[in-house]
């Protein structure tokens, strides 16, 4: 299965400036000839392969892009100033089609791959381009063009970032819709999540995203098809770091249990998943009482501090957020799976 990202948005290139009427006014010149100047270009639209970026998610919040118009012509024969082009930086692998026709004017794979998207217009001609032997006073000038413009739609595969490893109904949709526009179904029985559904998470810097894969839970024996069993390992297998929901307000597993469950899964499936960074997060503090809590946070589970968060009240979630990102800005995406 593959997850597609999408946005749509509009290109205009800048239009050219005019050329402009004007005549030489010098002291000892009577009869100054034309010196109109050339309108300058209007800028082009790029697209550029941003290897920095992984998702279209800044597109979703600024559609428009625009590149700078020509400025007109001057006396003394002087052009007008170049509009300057403008660079939209996608994510590697992003497809930019024309909307209306669907056909695709670039596929970026290369890493600072630049493509030519809209062309500037071209500048207007000044009036003394127009000067011949029989016409040395033209009073004629033309308009610069306009740039080209129209919509396009960018489509990218997604990559997981970030897995969510729990049993049923230990939270990950919940949470996944906290943190991200996506809104799976949530519901307090198993096997809600039939399908794994991703979510672009907003990081704490600025222009920076991440995608979380939530997916069905997993039960022991998943390694052995039980449950929804294997299909779903491999999008595990696919993601840079797995975090570990633990059910805060279950006794039985309690957290520690559950984890080691999980853990032997993952490592039957392929012992090289446990190579990947994790994080714990133990779920559904704001229905556990003061006194768990508290034990919660003494807990170290496999050498870490698991996070007590609540993605119902929201506590934690801007810490658990940071630290994904830390992990996810400090190791490169590994492009090559699929
Ligand atoms: N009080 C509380 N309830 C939560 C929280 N997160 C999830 N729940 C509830 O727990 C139940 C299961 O939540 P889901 O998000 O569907 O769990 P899941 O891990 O996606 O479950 P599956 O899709 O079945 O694997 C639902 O009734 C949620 O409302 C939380 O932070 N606090
Ligand atoms: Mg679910």
């Amino acid at each position: 299965m593959v997850f597609i990202d999408q946005a749509k948005i509009r290109i205009e290139a800048g239009s050219g400036g005019n050329g402009i009427i004007s005549w030489r006014r010098e002291k000892y010149v009577p009869k100054g000839g034309p010196d109109g100047g050339n309108g300058g270009h209007g800028g082009s639209i790029y697209f550029e392969a941003d290897p920095e970026l992984g998702t279209l998610l800044d597109f979703r919040y600024r559609r428009l892009h625009k590149a700078e118009n020509g400025a007109n012509g001057e006396g003394s024969n002087r052009t007008g100033r170049s509009g300057n082009d403008a660079i939209v930086r996608v994510p590697v692998g992003t497809i930019v089609r024309d909307l209306e026709s669907g056909k695709t004017l670039a596929d970026l794979t290369i890493p600072h791959e630049r493509v030519l998207i809209a062309r500037g217009g071209k500048g207007g001609l000044g009036n003394s381009e127009f000067k011949t032997a029989t016409n040395q006073a033209p009073r004629k000038q033309t308009n610069g063009k306009p740039g080209e413009a129209f919509d396009v739609e960018l489509e990218l595969k997604l990559l997981a970032d970030v897995a969510l490893v729990g049993f049923p109904n230990a939270g990950k949709s919940t949470l996944i819709s906290r943190i991200s526009a996506a809104r799976p179904k949530i519901a307090d029985y198993p096997f809600t999540t039939l399908q794994p559904n991703l979510g672009i998470v907003q990081a704490p810097e600025e222009h920076k995203s991440f995608v979380v894969a939530d997916i069905p839970g997993l039960i022991e024996g998943a390694s052995e098809g039980r449950g929804l069993g294997l299909q779903f390992l491999r999008h595990i297998e696919r993601s840079r770091v797995l975090l570990f929901m633990l059910d805060g307000t279950q006794a039985e597993p309690a957290p520690r249990e559950a984890y080691k469950v999980l853990k032997e899964e993952l490592k039957n499936y392929n012992p090289s998943l446990l190579v990947k960074p994790r994080i714990i997060a133990i779920t559904k503090s704001d229905a556990m009482s003061e006194d768990d809590i508290a034990a919660a946070r003494r807990l170290t589970i496999d050498k870490q501090k698991p996070l007590v968060i609540s993605a119902v009240s929201g506590d934690n979630i801007d810490s658990l957020v940071r630290k994904l990102w830390g992990i996810l800005s400090a190791t490169s995406r590994d492009t090559a799976s699929d």
